[in-house]
């Protein structure tokens, strides 16, 4: 089963990330991984960090001459900040403690993690909770997606809304949705972009912060990931569970998901056609591609709720844990809005969910092996 773990703290010296069970011989181009670390770190709104960062992967083991050897796949992301952060964050040198963080900013781990490892500095809480850990995500999920690519398996994503700016209708078109890379804010409409840019600035401005909606579309998803016999193995659950784990998602829907509640049966569910060319199809996909816990054949489509950061430099009242006083919360650097960074940590995470589970299906150890079961099954 394939397993992953990440660690590293924002800024301790770098993120590093294991990937167990991916099978051997799955060519890795890692230009393609600096790529798609490098589309996480854009994204208007985003604080002066990402000025800082340049992320690059190293790997440390695992791989050989550009093709996987099926043991543990190691590798790290240098935090390039650790440089100004070395005394404060140095794992032997006691921290300053005039640097102390005791005042938690409401929508953070900070006041809970810090209660919950009994620490009296927030910042080893913080540290931890950032969002940079999505950095070591994207790594191994730009692995998974080039893996699924040799089976004709991949994954987009766009911006649908900013705040209260959104995109009026729909959008299908996955080329169109390919095209989201040059925008921004990663929205696809042109109109709905500048307007989305102009939110951000003015909130920025009033130092406050945005939240969103992004939209993640799989295509060649073959029929059967995930389970209906096994409730744990849900495909919709799985990725729910999973993008749920990114930070500051609220929210996880497959297909028109919150929409068909307020339809008639007979105009949500999608009617199931035939013919011998592509076997079985649909003409609508309001159910995003799932079916009974397991994938239909259609394209995968999911859209993530982000709520606004919680870090503001328009700071909100708190409770300072040294002295119990009622404060203003601290206010850190931050990004003004994430979400066009958090639709590239949705892609590759909704990516790696789809590689467990083809994996469970097709399992073996070598990409020929695979290949070949696949290919029995189509
Ligand atoms: C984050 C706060 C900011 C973000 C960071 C997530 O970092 P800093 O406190 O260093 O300014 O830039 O995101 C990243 C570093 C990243 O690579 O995405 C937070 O508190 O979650």
């Amino acid at each position: 089963m394939l397993r992953f773990f990440t660690a590293g703290e924002s800024h301790g010296k770098c993120l590093t990330g294991i990937i167990e069970a991916f099978p051997s011989n799955v060519p890795i181009d890692i230009r393609k991984i600096d790529q798609d670390l490098k589309r996480r770190q854009m994204g208007y709104g985003r604080g002066a960090r990402m000025n800082i960062e340049q992320d690059r992967i190293e790997i440390l083991s695992g791989i050989r001459g550009g093709k996987t050897l099926g043991s543990p796949i190691a590798f790290q992301i240098e935090n390039r900040d650790y440089t100004n952060w070395e005394q404060h964050m140095h794992p032997i040198v006691t921290p300053d403690e005039s640097r102390k963080i005791t005042k938690p900013r409401p929508g953070h781990a900070d006041l809970i993690g810090a209660l919950k490892y009994n620490f009296s500095d927030i910042r080893n809480v913080l540290e931890r909770s950032s969002a940079r850990e999505t950095a070591v995500r994207v790594a191994l999920g730009s692995m998974t997606a080039q893996f699924m690519s040799c089976f004709g398996i991949n994954v987009v994503s766009h911006v649908t809304a900013i705040g209260n700016i959104s995109l009026e209708e729909n959008i299908w078109d996955i080329e169109q949705i390919g095209a989201a890379d040059q925008s921004p804010v990663r929205c696809v409409d042109k109109t709905t972009e500048e307007q989305m840019i102009s939110l951000i600035q003015e909130t920025k401005d009033a130092g406050d912060s945005l939240g969103g909606i992004f939209e993640i579309h799989i295509t060649g998803v073959p029929v059967g990931l995930g389970s209906y016999v096994h409730w744990d193995r849900k495909l919709d659950a799985k990725l729910a569970y999973n993008l749920m784990s990114i930070q500051g998602i609220k929210c996880v829907e497959i297909g028109e998901g919150s929409r068909n509640t307020a339809l008639k049966g007979s105009e949500v569910h999608d009617e199931i056609f035939y013919d011998t060319k592509n076997g079985y199809y649909r003409k609508t996909n309001r159910a995003g591609g799932i079916e009974g816990g397991m994938s239909n054949g259609e394209n995968i489509i999911i859209r993530c709720f982000m709520k606004p950061i919680p870090t503001l430099y328009k700071p909100l009242q708190s409770v300072d844990i040294e002295t119990k006083e009622s404060f203003m919360a601290a206010v850190e650097r931050s990004d003004t809005c994430a979400v066009p960074a958090a639709s590239i940590v949705g892609e590759m995470v909704a990516i790696t969910v789809i590689a467990e589970e083809f994996l469970r299906k097709y399992g073996g150890d070598s990409l020929e092996e695979i290949t070949e079961r696949w290919k029995r099954c189509r």
